[in-house]
């Protein structure tokens, strides 16, 4: 195992309000989920007055902001976003330590942040509108977008970087003024963040960063009447909190939550690719992603053949230490989940679900919260392939034909996205028009998505506009007519 200084550091990660580094009224500390001797971070926690003044701040530096120029907003991202892509090997190897992910796919997500950062630079110079004539003579009509206001955003653990950048880089770019809260998993990538955004010279108040826990910092936010805007990615019971909170007060709100994302394999597919398909997209990451394929629906032809070759690959795969070369898949993010997936095993078993491989809580030289991936072949009916697990455990349901592989891959209360392993265009043509999701995926993995377009589902997985690509202004700005008599 490569170990370097930095690997071993803790830091001291403070908050990030009205232009000025301020500690907690308490702290807090995120450990290695690879090695849980080594604390990562020792943060400053908020409570609800502090999360207050941020939003305060934020509220104070709104008018200001907005009004600077599309180039003054596009050289501040810009310069984020360089900043992130020069320095993506350590904030992909704090990522790696705080989160879990491997080395490789941790520094991956963030460039992917920094790509996002210039991607919005670029947008910040092309806010336009529309000009059309009125249906009355000599008016004119215009439409144009205005920032909204204080957006808080409240970002999960398993995309610490990328999901923070996603929505943070658009809100500038709009013009409006953030109050951000990183999930208390992982405060030290959120601090990083923020140092690096901090750099870039904003002005006081325009960017804020909150930690804390969602009860007190989280809520704070949600509730306060200066928010005008929401964007929370998290689980379905607090995004539906998160919901009943802003609608009553009338805020705008964008939620991002669960999946329980099928991928199709067709008996005319490619079956080294969907066995492919299938490890990267329902593993990878130790299948925390709302993006996962949790559940693999094969036709009943190649059934029995993807199972072996998937049950293959799965013993194949290294399981260990997110630092060490050549592991496949690091720790889950903490006991809790651990032990939450290991209930999993045995809720599958009770339920009569087949075990096929894998799920067992595993040792290493570190102290670690790791578990080889797990395999069931279920029915529809069972929990473990109704309910999003968010692990490494996936399960194989058999479709008789192409129309019941559709059915059963609409069959869930989610829709974030589907995909289909197949070389027929026909059946690809038809799943991409007839998956109730937002987005599909063929002969690909469902999880690991582009930054420059747009993201987001149906159904449970996702309530209001989409997130990124130019459609994130649909949600980062609202909207003016203007009337003119000519
Ligand atoms: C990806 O699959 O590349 O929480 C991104 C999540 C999603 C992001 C997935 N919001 O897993």
């Amino acid at each position: 195992m490569k170990r370097t200084e930095l690997s071993h550091v803790t830091h001291t990660a403070r908050q990030y309000i009205n232009g000025r580094w301020q500690t907690g009224v308490t702290t807090g500390s995120s450990e290695n989920p690879s090695d849980t001797s080594e604390v990562v971070a020792e943060y400053a926690r908020a409570d609800r007055s502090q999360t207050e003044a941020a939003i305060r701040a934020a509220a104070d530096a709104f008018p200001h902001w907005r009004r600077t120029t599309p180039q003054r907003r596009a050289d501040v991202l810009d310069q984020i976003g360089s900043e992130i892509l020069a320095r993506k090997d350590q904030l992909g190897l704090l990522l790696a330590r705080e989160e879990g992910k491997t080395l490789p796919e941790a520094i991956a997500e963030a460039a992917r942040a920094g790509h996002i950062f210039k991607f919005f630079a670029g947008e910040a110079l092309r806010v336009g509108g529309e000009s059309m004539d009125s249906v009355r003579p000599d008016v004119l009509v215009d439409v144009t977008r205005e920032p909204v206001g204080v957006v808080g955003l409240i970002a999960p653990w398993n995309f610490p970087l990328a999901i923070p950048a996603w929505k943070i880089a658009p809100a500038l770019a709009y013009g409006n003024t953030v109050v951000f809260k990183p999930s208390e998993l992982v405060p030290a990538c959120g601090w990083a963040l923020a140092e690096i955004i901090a750099r870039a010279t904003l002005p006081a108040g325009t960017f804020n960063l909150v930690m804390g826990s969602g009860r007190e910092v989280g809520q704070t936010i949600v509730e306060s009447p200066l928010v005008d805007a929401l964007s929370f990615t998290g689980s379905v019971a607090t995004g539906e909190r998160v919901l009943q909170a802003a609608s009553a007060r009338r805020a705008k709100v964008q939620l991002e939550m669960g999946g329980k994302n099928p991928l199709v394999v067709l008996a005319d597919a490619d079956l080294d690719r969907a066995v492919d398909c299938a490890v990267q997209g329902a593993y990878f990451s130790a299948g925390q992603r709302c993006t996962a394929s949790s559940r693999l629906i094969v036709e009943a032809s190649v059934h029995d053949a993807f199972v072996v070759r998937l049950r293959h690959r799965l013993a194949a795969l290294h399981i260990g230490h997110a630092l060490e070369r050549g592991v496949d898949i690091g720790p889950v993010v903490n006991g809790e989940q651990l032990a939450q997936n290991l209930e999993w095993m045995t809720i599958a078993r009770d339920e009569g679900a087949e075990h096929v491989y894998g799920g067992e809580a595993l040792q290493r030289a570190t102290t670690g919260h790791f578990m080889s991936p797990a395999l069931f072949l279920a029915k529809p009916q069972h929990r473990v392939a109704r309910e999003e697990i968010f692990g490494p455990i996936a399960c194989v349901l058999q479709a008789d034909d192409y129309e019941h592989a559709l059915h059963l891959a609409n069959d869930t209360p989610f829709g974030l996205c589907a995909g289909i392993c197949t070389t027929s265009l026909k059946y690809a043509m038809h799943f991409r028009r007839h998956a109730e999701v937002g987005m599909t995926m063929v002969n690909l993995p469902t999880a690991g998505i582009d930054f420059h377009v747009p993201f987001g589902g149906r159904k449970g997985s996702s309530y209001g506009p989409r997130e990124q690509g130019r459609y994130a202004a649909e949600f980062y700005t609202s909207i003016k007519t203007g009337y003119m008599m000519a």
